[in-house]
């Protein structure tokens, strides 16, 4: 049976210094999300957005190298209490981004659903840093490593538990731009890691074969957060931070596809569109098409 799907968007722009990202719900809307989902016959149920507070200057605002810290905590604790009450009316939470801190909230509203919950990081980056190994302060830079327990409190104990995730049920996928400090971590506590490398040497066929045949042995839910910029920036160029030598449109499809056919995700969040670095739309019109194959679309 379908489940209904609740659509939650997230305005934030908090987590970097680009401006623009804050628009990405408006414009994966417009790129009719609810019409391409309704089309598969899932009932929609737009919630319209969380309410983020609007920093005074962006790029200020530094509390011991985490840019806009108060912020995005409060906008975190927000998300995650709609992303639980979805989860427990029994439908499914479809989080649309804003900069990729808002998985810090999605996650600490799903993680309470699931003893053992799997994460798919679809990135160029690991997002795995914390105030201390981050080259930027930007806390975009750091969800993955917040969901782990690892980092300021004010981030890693969201909804009030830590930790959100455990290493072993992570999976990166996409990666081509790690920091020193996350190639570190990634190997101190063993987390799964597709580089473009091991793409590119045994497919994305495999990879994902691999993937989900590992998430599916350890967990009870697997939640899919894709960053647009694990794609090529040819195929998605409205990104703030784009990386040459990512993940073709087509690749990601065959993806979104097996995930499909292996009926793992339970939860999924499409971050980091900014309409203002875009060309006509296509990067938040990708993330759609994404969408319609990870719920269902076939080709014929
Ligand atoms: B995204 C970066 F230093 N690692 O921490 C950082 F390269 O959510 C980039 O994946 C982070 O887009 C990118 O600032 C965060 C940088
Ligand atoms: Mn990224
Ligand atoms: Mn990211
Ligand atoms: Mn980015």
């Amino acid at each position: 049976m379908k489940k209904n799907i609740s659509i939650i968007g997230v305005p934030m722009d908090l987590g970097q210094m680009r401006r623009g990202v804050d628009m990405g719900p408006s414009a994966i809307r417009y790129a009719g999300v609810t019409e391409r989902l309704e089309q598969l016959n899932y009932k929609i149920d737009d919630l319209g957005d969380i309410e983020i507070a609007r920093a005074q200057k962006i790029t200020d605002n530094q509390e011991g190298n985490l840019r806009n810290l108060k912020g995005v905590s409060d906008a975190s604790e927000k998300l995650a209490a709609k992303v639980d009450e979805v989860i427990t009316k029994g439908e499914f939470p479809l989080v649309l981004g804003g900069d990729h801190s808002i998985a810090i909230g999605t996650l600490a509203g799903v993680a309470k659903h699931y003893k053992n919950l799997g994460v798919i990081w679809y990135d160029a980056h690991g997002d795995l840093n914390t105030a201390e190994t981050s080259p930027t302060g930007n806390i975009h830079g750091m969800p993955l490593a917040a969901s782990l327990g690892i980092g300021h409190p004010a981030l890693t104990n969201i909804a009030g538990y830590s930790p959100k995730i455990k290493p072993e049920n992570i999976v990166i996928i996409g990666a081509r731009s790690l920091d020193e400090g996350e190639k570190k971590l990634i190997k101190e506590i063993g987390i799964k890691v597709y580089t473009m490398h091991e793409i590119d040497q045994l497919g994305m066929a495999t990879v994902m074969a691999e993937a989900i045949d590992y998430l599916k042995e350890r967990t009870d839910g697997v939640h899919l957060s894709l960053d647009l910029d694990g794609l090529d920036p040819h195929d998605a160029p409205g990104v703030g931070t784009p990386v040459l030598g990512g993940i073709s449109y087509r690749e990601s499809h065959l993806a979104m596809e097996m995930l499909e056919d292996a009926k793992i995700i339970t939860s999924a969040e499409f971050v980091e569109v900014n309409p203002i670095l875009d060309d006509k739309n296509k990067t938040a019109t990708v993330a759609v098409a994404l969408m319609g194959s990870l719920f269902g679309e076939k080709l014929l």
